[in-house]
């Protein structure tokens, strides 16, 4: 992604959020001449915000995952002063050894080995399995939080050589009905409100990935995975293929624009209107949606 001064995506961010009454409405999926709907946010999602550093973080729970990452850097970063060091210091000391084969050691150094690697696997491992355990009984896997809200967002996702098709039940909140909104590479949603996302893929494997929430789902042919996020505010990101999937994997990208409840609600509401003016029962591969799963 081509990097852009924070100044000039600020100002390109809020001028593209939102646009709550042009909704694009997809017709049946084809690979061939895929249709870029002109209403489609087109916010360059910003990128990082320093050299090394992670993507922003606009969701509630991706400070967790990010938590863990910076105790898995701190961990590495004793691991591999522990064993440069280490390395320089028996470099030193034997400098004038005449012999140059391993003798295995005394059963002193080898004690020595194993007790460090037995103490660092314990200490790392130990701390990012139970920093993991938390985040996962506590956010990915814990769908009773989606399920209970009353104003989670459901959305269905489409994965296919090379697009992302969402579909959002509309207003009656039942899938495949006529008032479904069904959009290309542009995902909505509202801000501070559980977004519980079903993907399928309907040619090969794909990877869903938003990389600003801490977000990433395999989209495999056959069965449909699942996982939820909440965005904390206003914005556009990006939504990327992560897995190679085809020649133009590249291309395979979307913006998921985080707005107010409100705007969401209009544009839902809006978008809903056209589906129902645009239903043809006829068209089959259009009704790709399926029953909401239970988790
Ligand atoms: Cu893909």
């Amino acid at each position: 992604m081509k990097a852009l001064p924070t100044g000039t995506v600020a100002k390109a961010l809020s001028a593209q959020v939102p646009e709550p009454t042009s909704a694009p409405h997809a017709p049946a999926p084809s690979n061939a001449g895929v249709p870029e709907p002109t209403s489609t946010p087109r916010a360059p999602a910003p990128s990082h915000t320093g050299t090394l550093s992670l993507p922003e973080d606009a969701s509630t729970h991706g400070h967790r995952i990010d938590a863990l990452l910076a105790w898995s850097h701190r961990f590495d970063a004793v691991l591999i002063t522990v064993a440069l060091g280490w390395l320089v210091l028996a470099v030193w000391r034997f400098r004038k050894a005449k012999q140059a084969a391993s003798d295995g050691g005394t059963r002193r150094s080898r004690a020595w080995v194993l007790g460090l690697a037995l103490g660092a696997f314990v200490v790392v491992d130990g701390t990012l399995l139970l920093g993991s355990e938390g985040y996962l009984r506590d956010v990915l896997w814990n769908f009773s939080v989606p399920s209970e809200d009353p104003r989670t967002v459901r959305i269905e996702i489409n994965a296919h050589q090379w697009s992302w098709e969402a579909r959002y039940a509309g207003e009656d909140g039942r899938f495949n009905t006529s008032d479904d909104v069904v959009t290309w590479n542009d995902l909505r949603v509202p801000v501070g409100v559980p977004v519980w996302v079903q993907l399928v893929s309907t040619d090969v494997v794909h990877g869903f990935s938003l990389p600003h929430f801490r977000v990433k789902l395999d989209a495999i042919p056959g069965r449909v995975n699942q996982t939820w996020f909440q965005a904390a505010r206003e914005g556009a990101w990006e939504a990327a293929c992560y897995q190679h999937c085809g020649t133009s994997h590249y291309r395979m990208r979307g913006v998921l624009t985080a707005m107010s409840p409100e705007s969401y609600a209009t544009w839902l509401r809006e978008a809903g209107k056209q589906s129902a003016q645009a239903w043809d029962a006829e068209d089959v591969a259009a009704h790709w949606g399926w029953e909401w799963k239970a988790p």
